[in-house]
C-alpha cells in the first residue's frame, strides 16, 4: 500500500498526540457508523499510547441506537445534551482531532465553540473540499471509502515507523470499531469498495479477532416488528414504478407514520430498496417533515445519474452522485408534481 503520510506528517502526528494532555475527538452532526467507529477507535488508541492524556469524544447530537453497542460508544458526550460541560472541555483542550468531517460547520454550533478555541487540530477525513487552514495536520483523502479506512492506514504506518509489536498496534475493540465504519460507509462493501487495499485492511482486522458476521447483524438486523411490516406496506402499497423512466417513487405522510407507530430512523434505507428492481436507475422517496410544513426528498441512483445535480437544481439540496437529498416547501401533491418535472428534465440520463 502506498503510504498516506510523509515522514514529517508522521512526526507531527506523534508529537501532537504524545504532547497533549486534554484531547477532544469530534465527529459530524448526525453521527453515522464511520463517525462513531473512527472516534472510538482513535480514543482507545490514544489512551493506550498517551496514558497521561484525558481523552473525550464529543458528538454534536445523538446517534442512532444501532451504533450504541460499538465499544466505547457509551462514553461519547453529546453536545446537544451537555452544552456547558462540553464547552468547558473544549476550552481546556490542547488538541482537537476532527474525525469524518473536513469542515467545522458540519458540527453546527459545536463547530463555533471549536473554532473559537485556539489549539492545534488534526483532521482525519474523506469528504470532498476540506476547509483550508483549520488543522495543523490535515489528512483528507476523498478517494478512500471511509474515515475508518484512513485511520487504520495511519495507525499501520505509525506501527511500521515505530516498530511497535504486531499484537499491540490495534486491540480487538479498536478493530471492531474500524471495521464497523468501513462496513457502514460502503453499504457492507456493496459500493465505493472495489479497491483491493480495502480487503487487505479487512484481513488485518480479521486477524485482530473480529467477528464480521456479528458486526453486520449488530448494525443491520435491528428492526422492530413494526418497522419490517411498515417496509412491507411501503413496497406493496406505496411504491410507484415509472417504467419508461427507469425511476420509482414512494411517498410517506405523517398520518401513515402515526398509523404504523414508526420512528424517524425507521425510514432509513427504505429509498435503496427499489434499486433492486432490474434496470432501475433512480429511486425517489418523499416524506412529510415531522416538524415543518415541507416534504423531504431522498434520491438514490446507479451508474451516472447525478442525484446531487437534480437535488441542487430542484430541491435546494445536494449530496453525492448516487445519493442526495433536499426539500420541497409545499404539499405532497405539489412535491410529486415538481418531482415529475425534474424527472422529465433529467430524462436523457434515464432513457435506455
Ligand atoms: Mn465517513
Amino acid at each position: 500500500m502506498t503510504p498516506l503520510l510523509s515522514p514529517q506528517q508522521i512526526a507531527l502526528w506523534q508529537q501532537l498526540t504524545a504532547d497533549a494532555r486534554h484531547i477532544i475527538i469530534t465527529c459530524h452532526r448526525g453521527p453515522d457508523g464511520d463517525a462513531i467507529g473512527s472516534t472510538t477507535a482513535l480514543a482507545s488508541w490514544i489512551r493506550r499510547h498517551n496514558p497521561a492524556a484525558e481523552v473525550h469524544i464529543i458528538a454534536p447530537n445523538i446517534f442512532p441506537d444501532f451504533l450504541k453497542w460499538i465499544p466505547g460508544a457509551a462514553d461519547i458526550l453529546i453536545y446537544d445534551k451537555h452544552e456547558a460541560e462540553v464547552r468547558a472541555l473544549v476550552e481546556a483542550a490542547d488538541l482537537v482531532i476532527m474525525c469524518d468531517h473536513g469542515e467545522l460547520s458540519r458540527m453546527w454550533t459545536l463547530g463555533d465553540v471549536v473554532r473559537d478555541h485556539v489549539c492545534p487540530r488534526i483532521m482525519i477525513d474523506h469528504h470532498l473540499n476540506p476547509e483550508p487552514d483549520i488543522a495543523a495536520l490535515a489528512i483528507s483523502l476523498p478517494n478512500l471509502s471511509s474515515t475508518c479506512e484512513v485511520l487504520l492506514r495511519i495507525l499501520l504506518e505509525i506501527r511500521d515507523q515505530t516498530g511497535e509489536p504486531q499484537e499491540e498496534f490495534l486491540t480487538h475493540d479498536e478493530a471492531v470499531s474500524l471495521y464497523t465504519g468501513m462496513m457502514t460507509d460502503t453499504g457492507a462493501f456493496t459500493y465505493a469498495s472495489s479497491r483491493p487495499e480495502i480487503f487487505e485492511l479487512i484481513s488485518i482486522l480479521l486477524r485482530c479477532g473480529i467477528d464480521k458476521d456479528k458486526i453486520y447483524r449488530n448494525v443491520f438486523f435491528t428492526y422492530s416488528p413494526n418497522r419490517l411490516k411498515f417496509q412491507g406496506y411501503m413496497l406493496y402499497v406505496k411504491l410507484d414504478v415509472w417504467k419508461k423512466a427507469h425511476a420509482s417513487i414512494m411517498t410517506l405522510t405523517n398520518a401513515e407514520r402515526r398509523r404504523f407507530g414508526i420512528l424517524n430512523g425507521d425510514t432509513e434505507g427504505l429509498v435503496n430498496l427499489p434499486l433492486q428492481i432490474l434496470g432501475m436507475k433512480l429511486s425517489i422517496f418523499l416524506r412529510e417533515d415531522t416538524e415543518h410544513p415541507c416534504i423531504r426528498v431522498s434520491l438514490r441512483s446507479v451508474d451516472d445519474f447525478p442525484c446531487n445535480e437534480m437535488a441542487a437544481e430542484f430541491f435546494g439540496g445536494g449530496g453525492h452522485k448516487n445519493a442526495a437529498g433536499g426539500e420541497i416547501w409545499g404539499t405532497m401533491d405539489e412535491a410529486v408534481a415538481l418531482i415529475k418535472k425534474a424527472v422529465q428534465k433529467y430524462m436523457p440520463f434515464l432513457k435506455d
